[in-house]
């Protein structure tokens, strides 16, 4: 179907396809840097294992080692992705020159400049994270060990990446989230679980305490239910993060592979919007638990950007992609991620939510449901393929002959 049979077969149901194409070429979404490099980062020993109780799977080659080998996979991702983009980076991927490093307490806005040279040259605004795994001092706890040294080593890198945050927002004009999240919990049941959690929070109130420009830095704190290694209790449950986020005016930032399996965020969205300006997701896919897949076009992923459209808050709501997968070609992950998530966007977008929500105040569930399921099958791929092609990408899977190439000129060449 062309993209003006769609418009017409659109419009017929009221909803301006041109109004939705728009509207979605406005809308920020935050691409994760470390599905790049397998979670790695550049700060400490390319070798060590990942900790915080997440983990990659998978050798698929031509994983980038360097800064400069992963900036080249993302300027290969935007290339391929439609709309407005947004960089996501962690702590661990300060770029060192000449031989110098610091560690995590010590790290400066200076370590990010090539970060946001990059940036600048493509008009993108940056988000930021602490890294809190990954490094000798997180073999057990972070931000709620019961050790004064560690906690406070820890607390030094939280303000550290406030620093940066905020040079980031300065240098690039947009306003940088700072996502907190860490794996800190225990394998088995403990014996206290309020103890790491009264540290946490006075953790992150010392971290808070440095004085930060609240119009250039949004503060997440992400919830999660469990990890590896930590199945029993994780100190940032979703009551403790989401309690703390409120009670501090901070944003709250959930991850939907973070909630007991039939638990969905598409229904916490509008819950959270009810009481905070700004929330902030992390979309990604679990299978079977969070596996962090990559996000498919599937219908907790739809689901979820239709509640953010038909809330109103695609300016109120952080989009960002959260996954990683070692087994298949690193960019494409990306690619197909970030593209679902625009899909889904621009699904929602192309819905005739007003008359949606008037059957259900009148009470008419059945030709709700009706037009629901009708709805599933309007042309929404005519629509997409157009945005791609106004936003000068390839449309359809057109894109992964571009993959193909990279692969083979540059992903197989790093030995
Ligand atoms: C882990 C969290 C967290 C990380 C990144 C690397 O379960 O989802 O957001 O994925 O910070
Ligand atoms: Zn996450």
């Amino acid at each position: 179907m062309s993209y003006t049979e769609a418009k017409e077969k659109y419009a017929a149901l009221g909803v301006d396809t041109e109004a939705a194409l728009t509207k979605l070429k406005t809308v920020p979404l935050s691409l994760h840097c470390w599905q790049g490099d397998d979670v790695r980062g550049f700060d400490t020993d390319p070798t060590k294992p990942l900790t915080g109780g997440i983990q990659t799977t998978g050798s698929y080659p031509g994983r980038a080692r360097t800064p400069q080998e992963l900036m080249a996979d993302i300027a290969e991702v935007l290339k391929l992705c439609p709309g407005t983009k947004k960089m996501n980076l962690h702590a661990s991927y300060a770029i060192f020159e000449d031989g110098e490093w610091a560690d995590r307490d010590a790290l400066e806005p200076k370590h990010f400049a090539k970060w946001v040279q990059f940036c600048k040259e493509r008009g993108l605004g940056c988000d930021f994270n602490p890294t809190f795994f990954s490094h000798p001092k997180a073999a057990g706890l972070t931000l709620t060990s019961p050790d004064e040294d560690i906690r406070n080593f820890w607390i030094r890198h939280g303000i550290a990446c406030i620093r940066i945050s905020e040079y980031f927002a300065r240098e690039t004009g947009f306003p940088c989230l700072m996502n907190i999240w860490i794996g800190d919990g225990f394998k088995d049941v403990p014996a206290d679980r309020m103890g790491p959690r009264m540290r946490y929070m006075d953790s992150i109130d010392k971290i808070l305490s440095c004085g930060y420009d609240k119009s250039l830095v949004y503060v997440a704190l992400e919830s999660k239910v469990f990890g590896i290694g930590v199945e029993a209790y994780t100190a940032g449950s979703a009551e403790f993060t989401l309690s703390y986020a409120m009670s501090r005016h901070l944003t709250p930032l959930m991850d939907n592979g973070h909630y007991h399996p039939t638990e969905v965020v598409s229904d916490k969205i509008p819950a959270l919007l009810c009481f905070n300006d700004r929330i902030a997701l992390h979309i990604t896919r679990g299978i079977r638990w969070d596996s962090d897949h990559v996000v498919a076009y599937d219908d907790e992923t739809k689901e979820m950007m239709k509640e953010v459209v038909r809330c109103n808050a695609l300016d109120r709501v952080f989009l960002a992609t959260d996954y990683f997968d070692a087994s298949i070609n690193r960019v494409a992950a990306l690619v197909i991620g970030m593209r679902n998530v625009q899909k889904a966007i621009l699904t929602a977008l192309l819905l005739p939510n007003e008359k949606l929500k008037e059957l259900q105040d009148n009470g008419e569930f059945t030709k709700l449901l009706a037009l629901q399921e009708e709805n599933k099958l309007l042309p929404v791929g005519a629509v997409w393929d157009e945005f791609c092609t106004r936003n000068n990408v390839p449309a359809g899977s057109e894109w992964f002959k571009d993959i193909e190439d990279y692969e083979k000129n540059v992903q197989l060449l790093r030995k």
